[in-house]
């Protein structure tokens, strides 16, 4: 299969191939959680919803797998740097009780991902500590048993969680592509700026693509 993309057309196999939905959760999409904490306007993040939810429908129905992410702690934060903790200024830091439940912690309802994304029987869901999705859970030896070569990421937010993950995914052999319309940041200018140099250098990180690209792609092949 192959992806109208920017910088160039992006090959895939179906079956190589995993989706990939960076953080759609409660924490950063809703208020009262660990986005608005921070100080951000998390009403932006919403308006990516319906494009994510049509192509994850396509890529399931395609028999495509799933991965879901969600940045959690363990209850006791023992999986929480204190640097991470005590960075800035927030107005609940990462385990405090909040609206939604402990910010940022596992089983809360505020780190549940959203109802229209929620994983389904069969998919896999990882809970990561860091911002990459890679450190410290085990995703790389699980993508290499079902022998994942391809990762197409949406998600929240751009240029943290998203670029972190698709950048250690670039760095472990990967082939990454950003859905455009399916990825969202609390700073409009850094998502641009992080699809313009994803892409630069000849896919120096990876590609980007609409998600009607995909959705065209998947298809062509049907
Ligand atoms: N603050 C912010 O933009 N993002 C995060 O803290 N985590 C994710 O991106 N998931």
């Amino acid at each position: 299969m192959r992806i109208e993309a920017n910088p160039f057309a992006y090959a895939f196999e179906l079956k190589h191939t995993a989706l990939v939905l960076i953080d759609m959760q409660r924490d950063f999409i809703e208020p009262g959680g660990f986005g608005e904490t921070l100080g951000n306007d998390v009403s932006l993040l919403e308006a990516i919803v319906p494009a994510t939810k049509a192509a994850l429908a396509a890529w399931r129905k395609a028999g495509g797998l799933v991965v879901h992410t969600r940045e959690a702690h363990k209850a006791d934060l023992s999986d929480c740097p204190p640097a991470k903790r005590h960075r800035g200024n927030p107005s609940l830091r990462i385990g405090d009780e909040g609206p939604m439940g402990r910010i940022l912690v596992a089983g809360e309802p505020g780190n549940q991902i959203i109802d229209a994304l929620a994983p389904v029987e069969g998919e896999i869901v990882i809970d990561k500590p860091g911002k990459g999705m890679f450190y410290a859970t085990g995703l790389h030896e699980l993508l290499q048993q079902r022998g994942i070569t391809h990762l197409l990421f949406g998600g929240v937010t751009t240029e943290v969680c998203v670029q972190t993950s698709m950048r250690e995914a670039n760095d472990r052999g990967y082939d990454g592509l950003l859905l455009e319309d399916c990825t969202e940041s609390y700073f409009p200018a850094f998502k641009a700026a992080t699809l313009d140099m994803i892409r630069a250098q000849g896919a120096i990180v990876g590609w980007t693509a609409p998600s009607a690209a995909l959705l065209a792609a998947l298809d062509n092949a049907a």
